[in-house]
């Protein structure tokens, strides 16, 4: 791991996906977005944002029940039985690449915000097979048009199709807004999101940096530990 990534120019035209993870979510990403965004501007995102942070908010419930021990983050082996539970058939290997890509503080644990990218991850990722739709519907059903409105902001902001936001789609999408700053905070939206500092934002960069942006953060957890220690 690490050593490979040292052509930075490169990587801005020909991506590599790095795990056959990444690379059904760029599949899966494209093909959401050839049936088109109902998103019109940016501003009609930013007003969505209390009722997505509302919709977040229900993924608690979900979080705990996996959290077997309770402990506040979701370890591989609670992640497998959650899988499982949901009925949804990824391989071994898939929910190890799930667990690594959500697990962006790799602690070896799933704490609550990266838990809701891995579950718009994962339905995101249900396209793929009808056949998991009907238990997935059941275990969530609140949180389906909350996810479903993430995926359609990242496919509004993806102005080329190509399954990543560049700087010059977010300058565009915010523009577009009429703000006199706009420009400045196109580049500050964009910074925030593109934590790799590749160049490019991904869809899993898009929702980690999305969450915050609605008002989801682990404060909670976090005075959980200080208490700890
Ligand atoms: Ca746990
Ligand atoms: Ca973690
Ligand atoms: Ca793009």
């Amino acid at each position: 791991m690490g050593a490979a990534v040292t052509k930075s120019e490169s990587l801005q035209k020909e991506w590599v996906p790095q795990t056959k993870l990444e690379a059904k979510i760029i599949e899966a990403v494209q093909r959401r977005a050839s049936r088109g965004t109902t998103m019109k501007s940016f501003n009609s995102i930013v007003l969505k944002f209390p009722k997505i942070d509302e919709g977040l908010r229900n993924c608690r419930a979900i979080f705990q029940e996996f959290d077997e021990d309770s402990n506040g983050s979701i370890d591989q082996n609670e992640l497998k039985n959650c899988i499982r539970k949901l009925e949804i058939s990824f391989e071994e290997e898939e929910i190890n690449d799930l667990f690594k890509a959500c697990d962006i503080n790799e602690d070896l644990g799933i704490t609550f915000t990266e838990f809701i990218v891995l579950l718009c991850l994962v339905y995101l990722l249900k396209d793929d097979s009808s056949t998991l739709q009907k238990k997935w519907t059941m275990g969530m059903p609140k949180l389906e048009p909350t996810f479903e409105t993430l995926v359609d902001t990242f496919v509004f902001l993806d102005g080329n199709k190509d399954g990543h936001v560049s700087r010059e789609e977010m300058v565009r999408a915010i523009d577009e807004s009429g703000e006199r700053s706009s420009g400045r905070i196109a580049m500050k939206r964009f910074e925030e999101m593109d934590w790799d500092k590749n160049g490019m934002v991904n869809f899993k960069e898009f929702l980690f940096a999305f969450t915050q942006w609605v008002g989801i953060d682990e404060d909670e957890e976090e005075d959980d530990i200080d208490e700890k220690a």
